[in-house]
């Protein structure tokens, strides 16, 4: 017969362990291999779970692809960490033909809400309000010379702190000369503020706002390289708080970190075991932030978990 029935969504009954898919971004970041740490330990069998893991090298279409795979094996539910927020709305709606629930961790669609059972995550437009309220308050009416390095163009973390930061600084004396995406990589980081480097000269950029650290840490390697003081000649500010952007924060090559939380495994498990038991959830559970200047990051570097 065609198609065949997919199992999905009997959530396991007694023993037997609940399958499910994850499409995971790729593993393009600190902050990235931190999240699927905390998914694989989460998804465990200990826990109840059979995981089938698919990291999709920042591709959308090969993420979307290993979505169909997962509702072709009929599994119990499927987790998505998507890379982009437009283009979703086919396969979550093939999912549910396939009665076959979906829940978003970390990123976040612009899908229908209808088309996902709950999204767990970060609250990313006040991760940039918070990045811009300190760039405000450092730079204020002082005429400042920005770049940016965005995240990946068409996700949700770059659209809301870019958002955000925007709506902080708006009315400041800090003005954006150039804004560019980096791709979340360090190597993208670094190319893209070669060239603004290249550009404007190191006397022509005050500050650097990074969507997140891995391009910080990218960008300290090209202000570096050419004869400049990242931290003081040129100012960063970042996203994320992983353990190389807490260690550049504390040697004052980065000025304040944001921190993004990657450790959302238990939550996403719990989603799903509750979705599956038929239990009401959330349709948006917020995880909290918050933020590291130089002291506070060389009061915590040692005890961070990632
Ligand atoms: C944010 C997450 C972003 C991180 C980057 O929750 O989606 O993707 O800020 C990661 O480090 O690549
Ligand atoms: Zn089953």
């Amino acid at each position: 017969s065609g198609g065949g029935s997919s199992e999905g969504g009997d959530g396991g009954g007694g023993d037997e362990l609940i399958t499910v898919g994850f499409a995971q971004t790729g593993s393009e970041s600190g902050w990235r291999s931190a999240n699927t740490e905390s998914m694989k330990t989460a998804f465990s069998t200990e826990n109840g779970f059979e995981l089938t893991f698919n990291a999709a090298d920042n591709d959308t279409a090969a993420q979307i692809a290993a979505v169909r795979d997962f509702i072709n094996q009929g599994v119990d539910a499927i987790v998505i960490a998507p890379i982009v927020e437009d283009g979703w709305d086919d396969v979550l709606q093939e999912a549910a033909d396939a009665e076959i629930p979906v829940i978003l961790e970390d990123r976040t669609v612009s899908s229908s809400d209808d088309l996902f059972a709950s999204w767990v995550g970060l609250d990313f437009k006040k991760e940039g309000v918070m990045a811009g309220e300190w760039a405000a308050e450092t730079f204020g009416d002082t005429p400042t010379k920005m770049v940016v390095l965005e995240g990946t163009t068409g996700s949700a973390p770059a659209n809301d702190r870019a958002e955000g930061f925007d709506e902080a600084i708006d009315g400041t004396a800090i003005e954006k000369i150039d804004s560019q995406t980096g791709d979340f990589t360090r190597d993208g980081g670094k190319t893209v503020m070669e060239g603004f480097l290249q550009k404007y000269g190191a006397d022509g950029i005050d500050l650097v706002y990074a969507h997140n650290d891995d391009m910080a840490l990218g960008a300290i390697e090209a202000i570096e390289a050419a004869g400049a003081v990242p931290g003081v000649d040129i100012q960063i500010v970042s996203i994320d708080a992983v353990k190389d952007g807490m260690q550049a924060l504390v040697d004052g090559k980065i000025n304040f970190i944001v921190e993004c939380n990657p450790l959302l495994g238990e939550l996403a498990a719990g989603l799903v075991k509750d979705v599956l038991a038929g239990d009401e959830v959330e349709k948006k559970v917020y995880v909290s932030d918050q933020t590291f200047t130089q002291e506070q990051a060389a009061e915590v570097l040692d005890d961070r978990l990632y």
